[in-house]
């Protein structure tokens, strides 16, 4: 299992490969807020659990582990942000909140998140009614 440190670094070079085609050393670094030695350590390590494979001049590539683990990162931080967003918690609070959660969770709690967030998104009348609910708390 990859530790959360490692999660993070799956989950942004599985979106980087998304949209870019490629994720390279230097947009890991600025994607996460980190030095690009720390990229570096990391991604070898990665290498060396078999989730990517780094050609120091080439760039790296996920491989089947480590797509098929990224696919579920993205699935994992984006339900969240779905679920905060229906609870009612402010936009700016949401990325945050997300990155300090996504990691303390068993997969078994996001598979019953994802019941919960589909839950409301069957029924626009169930978020109005959890809206009224939190203006009658508000008073
Ligand atoms: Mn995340």
């Amino acid at each position: 299992m990859p530790t959360p440190s490692m999660e993070d670094y799956i989950e942004q070079i599985y979106m980087l490969i998304e949209d870019k085609g490629y994720a390279r050393v230097s947009d890991i670094a600025e994607a996460l807020a980190v030095h690009p030695s720390s990229v570096t350590k990391m991604v070898q390590k990665l290498d060396k659990d078999e989730y990517l494979i780094y050609e120091k001049y080439r760039g790296l590539i996920l491989t089947a582990k480590g797509q098929k683990i990224g696919k579920r990162l993205v699935y994992r931080h984006e339900l969240l942000e779905q679920l905060l967003r229906i609870i009612g918690v402010d936009e700016e609070n949401i990325y945050e909140d997300v990155e300090g959660i996504e990691h303390h969770l068993s997969w078994n709690s996001i598979d019953r998140i994802g019941d919960l967030v589909q839950y409301f998104e069957e029924n626009e009348a169930r978020v109005e009614a959890l809206r009224a609910t939190q203006r009658k708390s508000e008073q």
